[in-house]
């Protein structure tokens, strides 16, 4: 049985006669779902061809007839909720190309809406949460041609018209027995050779960053309100001799400096973040060029203890949900932390020398004009402690997320159908953010202003310079002269979050003419445009 895994175009629109959006586009952050599908098929001796849309250039309906040519019997694609549109064009050129092929999707759009998004795609089948074991399964049954009805766990398909949603599948409660992701497949060395400093905010800690993404555990023991585990709800872990195992093997090879930990929490228990620190470490000082890596923490349990041991072991950045500095709002979304964990987290990152980079996400449910302004004093009172570390964004109700829910409930979400289609088509820019707090329409748009405000006052600014292929910036933190290869100076009036190269503490960095068009676009009253683009960067890198 030939087997296709399709991994498709990651930019935010997928318009295919869109004649920008027709190229290769290699400058992406590589996800971890399909190459562990691969992975696990490959083990077991399938035969397993890899695409992948972001290495080709052309229309998706081109690229897609001509890998046509060759009969597959089963095609896996899927991911997010975002890229509805393009997992909508995918399988609509396969049914026309190959309609024999049958056609399985998965990821965190299944997971979230198996119902709506199988009925709206009309895929063959559906997997539900971790898809190697379902999807092993699917091919074995398929490849056996069996008549017995399909009790497979997690499988979603169609029968008689119906959609019927099998049981779930426990997640997998051993990941050391998974074998590591297939990236070379997926193209991972062409991918590596053409990212740059920028093509994610944290790369810029090295001129020629090579990443390795690579996930530590499954899923998280927290429930916030705006968040989803498409995985499932189990707080599972790798030993850590396991990861270090797929590091060893794949650092060399792949010649990585930076190590991308994908967890959602990865900083929870001393012992085990000791455990990696101390091996990583020691397998860092064997190489010739040092290895860097960062994770996304928690303000509660990364302590300064943490952070010391962090750092020492080639941490340069810690991102952090940072969310609210109320209270109110905090316990609202479930978050667990405090704004005095906030504030104590990020002064201790400051004081290890390691690079933050937070959000604070206004607009949640309980939201007030009192609370939102709780942020933004914090934000203004704290200027030099936060200045160019935090994005200032409104939350987004993905599927799968208890607030979801609640807007389709409270009717604020009037068509989930519509939302998917046209929400996910216009990249989800959270620029138009939705009311779903108890504040007038007025009081909204007040607080949106003050929120573009915010970011657009917000930095710390450095200018840079060119000098030969190189740009120069002095960090307005410590002073320090940072020296950056392959990095554009930024030209009119933007502006690149970097990191600097001593106190690894970030800045915006921006070329000559800024200071004046900022002051032009805030006289005309354009400080929503200087927001969108810094967003928009934010999003999508
Ligand atoms: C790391 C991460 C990122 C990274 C890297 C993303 C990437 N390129 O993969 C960064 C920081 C860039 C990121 C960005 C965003 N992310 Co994110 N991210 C995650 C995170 C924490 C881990 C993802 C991961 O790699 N997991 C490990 C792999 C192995 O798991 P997996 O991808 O889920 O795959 C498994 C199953 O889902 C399934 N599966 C996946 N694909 C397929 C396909 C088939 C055919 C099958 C059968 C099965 C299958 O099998 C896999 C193995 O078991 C998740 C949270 C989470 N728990 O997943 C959020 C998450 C995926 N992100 C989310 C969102 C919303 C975003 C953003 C849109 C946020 C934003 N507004 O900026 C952007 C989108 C950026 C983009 N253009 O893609 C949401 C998705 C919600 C949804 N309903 O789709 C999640 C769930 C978090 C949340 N907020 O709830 N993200
Ligand atoms: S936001 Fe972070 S802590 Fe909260 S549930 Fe999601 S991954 Fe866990």
């Amino acid at each position: 049985m030939k087997i296709l895994i399709l991994m498709f175009r990651l930019q935010p629109t997928t318009d295919p006669y869109d004649p920008d959006r027709v190229n290769a586009f290699l400058n992406y952050l590589l996800p971890l779902g399909l190459p562990y599908i691969s992975a696990v098929l490959k083990r077991a001796g399938k035969d397993v061809t890899c695409v992948n849309l972001n290495h080709r250039t052309g229309l998706i309906k081109d690229i897609i007839k001509e890998i046509t040519e060759v009969h597959y019997d089963i095609v896996f694609t899927g991911g997010l909720s975002l890229f509805y549109p393009h997992l909508k064009d995918t399988i609509k050129y396969f049914r026309e190309f190959s309609p024999l092929t049958k056609i399985v999707i998965g990821g965190g759009i299944l997971t979230a809406q198996p119902e709506i998004v199988f009925r709206l795609l009309e895929p063959d089948f559906g997997i539900v949460g971790e898809g190697e074991e379902t999807a092993l399964e699917l091919v074995n049954w398929l490849e056996q041609h069996s008549r017995d009805d399909c009790s497979i766990k997690g499988l979603v398909y169609k029968e008689n018209g119906k959609i019927i949603i099998n049981q779930p599948r426990p997640q997998i409660t051993d990941l050391d027995s998974l074998p590591f992701p297939d990236y070379k497949s997926f193209g991972f060395a062409e991918h590596l050779d053409n990212v740059n400093p920028t093509t994610y905010p944290a790369l810029d800690v090295v001129d020629n960053p090579r990443y390795y993404p690579i996930v530590a555990s499954r899923s998280c023991p927290f429930c916030c309100t705006f968040c989803m585990h498409p995985v499932g709800n189990k707080y599972v872990q790798r030993s850590i001799d396991n990861i270090m195992e797929e590091l060893i093997q794949n650092v060399e090879k792949f010649n990585i400096n930076i190590v991308i930990i994908y967890d959602e929490l990865f900083t929870n228990n001393m012992e085990r973040l000791t455990e990696f620190c101390t091996k990583f470490k020691t397998y860092s000082d064997t190489r010739p060029e040092k290895l860097w890596f960062y994770c996304a923490c928690r303000v509660d349990s990364t302590t300064n203890e943490m952070m010391k041991i962090m750092k020492m072991s080639g941490a340069y950045l810690l991102p952090f949900g940072l969310e609210s500095y109320s209270q109110v709002i905090l316990n609202s979304m479930r978050k667990h932390t405090t704004p005095e964990q906030i504030k104590t987290a990020i002064i201790n990152a400051r004081n290890n020398e390691l690079g933050v980079q937070g959000s604070f996400i206004f607009g949640d449910v309980a939201e007030t004009r009192e609370t939102a302004n709780e942020t933004l004093n914090f934000l203004k009172k704290n200027h030099r402690l936060m200045g160019s570390a935090v994005t200032s964004l409104f939350i987004i109700p993905f599927q799968g997320s208890h607030i979801y829910k609640q807007c389709v409930e409270r009717g604020i979400i009037k068509d989930e159908v519509t939302f998917i289609e046209e929400r996910a088509r216009n990249g989800y820019i959270a620029g138009d953010p939705m009311n779903m707090t108890a504040m007038s329409g007025s009081e909204f748009e007040a607080l949106k202003n003050d929120v573009f405000e915010d970011v657009a006052n917000h930095g710390v600014y450095a200018r840079g310079r060119e000098c030969g292929s190189d740009v120069i910036v002095q960090c307005p933190w410590c002073g320090w002269v940072s020296n950056f290869k392959n990095i554009s100076l930024p030209q009119r009036g933007l502006s690149v979050n970097v990191g600097c190269r001593h106190c690894f503490y970030r800045f915006d960095m921006v070329g000559e003419w800024y200071g004046t068009i900022k002051l032009m676009t805030r006289l005309v009253g354009l400080k929503r445009l200087e927001w969108l683009i810094k967003l928009k960067k934010g999003i999508f890198g």
